[in-house]
Order: C-alpha cells, then structure tokens, then sequence
C-alpha cells in the first residue's frame, strides 16, 4: 500500500507525515511540504519567545498599533517578523497577508507557487497573564503565472480554494494542527528533541457539545434571537467558556464538541474576527473534522468572497448540531 494509505502511528514526525502526505499531491513536488516544515520551524522559534518572554523583556506592548488599531504586543511583531522570514528563505511562498501588516506582503520569491495567509500570534493580549495564545494560517496556490508579478487575486481567494490550513497552539504545550483537505491531525511539540510528534490522528468534532463560547459582556448589543440562543444554552445547562483566545477557545470546542461565537456587536458591526487569516483556515479544519463554520445567517464562511484584506465576518463555528441550532434562531432575521 502506498504510504499515504498507511495509518501512520501515534508518535510519527511531523517531517515523516508530510514526507509520507507528499504523495497526495500531484501538482506539488515537494513544495507544499517544504512550506509546512518552515511554518512548523517558524513555530518552534515563536514558542521558545513566547516561553522566554517574562525573562527577555518582551512581553507587554511594542507602543505601536496595526492596521485594525489594535494594541501590537511585542510577541506580535516577533512573530510575524519570524512567520514571514521562514517562508521568504523557505523559497516557496510569492506573497504573504499578515495580521500585522497593511498591505500585502511580497517576499521575492518569483518562483513561489503558494500565498500565505497568517495571523501570526492571536490572543496576544493574553500573553502577560499566560494564558494559551496561538498561530493561525492559510495555504492557497497563487492564481498569477508562477515568474510574474503578485496580484491581489493571488489573497484575495475564497477559502474553498484552501490547500492547507492550521494553527500553532502554545499552550501547556505546544502544538500544531493541520489539514490538507484529508483530515486533520494534531502535533505534539518536544521542545527537549527539537520535534512535533503525531498525538491526534484524524481529529473529529462531536456532532453536538456542551459548551458554548461567546463574549457576554456584548450581550446588550447582540440580536434578539441570539440572546434567545444563549438563554436555550443556559437552559440546557452548558459550559459557558471563553478565554478570549481564539485559537485556545477553537481547539477546546473542536477536541470536546462546542460552538464559538464572534457575532456583529457595537463596537464590530461585521464581526470582529478577519477572513482571511483567521476564519477561513479554521473553517476549513472544522469542516475537515465534520463540524460547521458560517456567518450565522446560512452562508458557508468559505464561501464568503474576499474583497480585503483585513475584511471582518461574523463567525459561528463547531459542531454542527449547535451551528445549525443558533441558525434556527436567527433564520427569522435573514
Ligand atoms: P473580545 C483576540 O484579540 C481575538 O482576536 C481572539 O483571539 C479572541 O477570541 C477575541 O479576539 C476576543 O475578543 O472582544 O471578546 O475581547
């Protein structure tokens, strides 16, 4: 049986199933995998910044703010200096959207056949109180003649054009999480060797969970069939959990079954959570382990179509039981 039949075992590199994934690929020589490993090196570093920012002075504010006004933490601009420096020297990626940047992000590789899309460390503000933050990307093939020059079609793509997406999850330890389109599979990182090792092969979401995940402080702004949502998830006496990390919060419901919410509010009338770099990929993970991911009025996240950069959407994301049972509510409001 060709490897990518084989079930690797629990404990398998991260190099050797991606080395043993290659196959699933007729249009990548290589490439894609070489992509994957510089994004996992890239984590590798990131992690051990994160893990030694008390003691190297770079926790708190950089005293700058990105493009959406936010507050850039330190670890925000180190890592997203490290996320772009690995894949301009990995050679495979033409262009980059990053959280931390306005513009695209041409990295001068005419040959790269791939576009990242990266929000190199979300829940940043989280960092100075320890709690998990996280990494979150997305691999689309360019769409501009591979030589040429970089077009805003090569980022501006819908996330059903999606090759690969993931996150780095560091937490009380680090991970990261990724699917091809064939599943999605979790990797355990041991900082004493240096390696991610396979710890979750073929994640599924449950159908339906018990835990609910949405900012109530906006309670007064949110619609009435949502408060309506939210009083049913009380009735049924759910979890309500919400660190305020996403990539912490996502990764909790996905192992366990839940819903994470992000609606319109006051203060972000189309959502606060971006496409490109935050939505898209972990629709696509959530979708890959049987779960669901929509704007909350019916529209598949992927199929939302881009027209910017840093474009907001409304998410509602998880099991697919409790996705379909919020939209029941708000199906009156369509
Ligand atoms: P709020 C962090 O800034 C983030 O993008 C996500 O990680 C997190 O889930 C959300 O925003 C928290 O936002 O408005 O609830 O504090």
């Amino acid at each position: 049986m060709k490897n990518t039949q084989l079930g690797l075992p629990i404990g398998t590199t991260l190099d050797r199933f991606i080395k043993s994934k290659q196959d699933d690929f007729s249009f990548a020589t290589g490439e894609l995998s070489q992509l994957l490993r510089d994004i996992a090196l890239a984590g590798k570093i990131v992690n051990r910044e994160i893990n030694r920012a008390g003691l190297i002075d770079l926790g708190g504010a950089y005293g700058k703010q990105n493009v959406q006004g936010e507050d850039q933490q330190k670890l925000d601009v180190v890592a997203d200096i490290r996320f772009i420096r690995a894949l301009k020297n990995g050679g495979e990626v033409c262009a980059m959207v990053s959280e931390e940047r306005d513009e695209i992000i041409e990295l001068d590789n005419p040959g790269g056949k791939y576009v990242v899309a990266i929000d190199p460390l979300d829940g940043s503000s989280n960092i100075d109180v320890n709690v998990s933050i996280g990494t979150i990307f997305s691999i689309y093939r360019r769409k501009s003649p591979v030589g040429g020059e970089v077009t805003h079609e090569d980022v501006l793509q819908k996330g059903s054009e999606q090759i690969a997406a993931g996150y780095l999850l560091y937490g009380s330890s680090t991970m990261m999480i990724y699917t091809t389109g064939r599943g999605v599979f979790g990797f355990t990182y041991e900082p004493s060797l240096g390696e991610y090792f396979l710890s979750h092969q073929n994640i599924s979401i449950p159908k339906q969970g018990k835990i609910y995940s949405v900012n109530e402080g906006s309670y007064n702004d949110f619609e009435s069939p949502l408060k309506d949502y939210i009083s049913y998830c009380k009735d049924q006496r759910y979890a309500g959990r919400y660190i305020g990390s996403l990539v912490a919060d996502f990764h909790r419901n996905l192992l366990k079954g839940g819903i994470y919410i992000y609606p319109n509010t006051g203060s972000y009338p189309n959502g606060k959570l971006r496409l490109l770099y935050e939505c898209n990929a972990l629709a696509f993970i959530v979708e890959q382990a049987g779960g669901k991911a929509t704007d909350g009025k019916g529209k598949r996240i992927m199929e939302v179509e881009p027209t910017e950069l840093h474009q907001r959407v409304p998410f509602y994301v998880g099991s697919v039981e409790m996705v379909e049972k919020v939209e029941s509510y708000l199906k009156e409001t369509v």
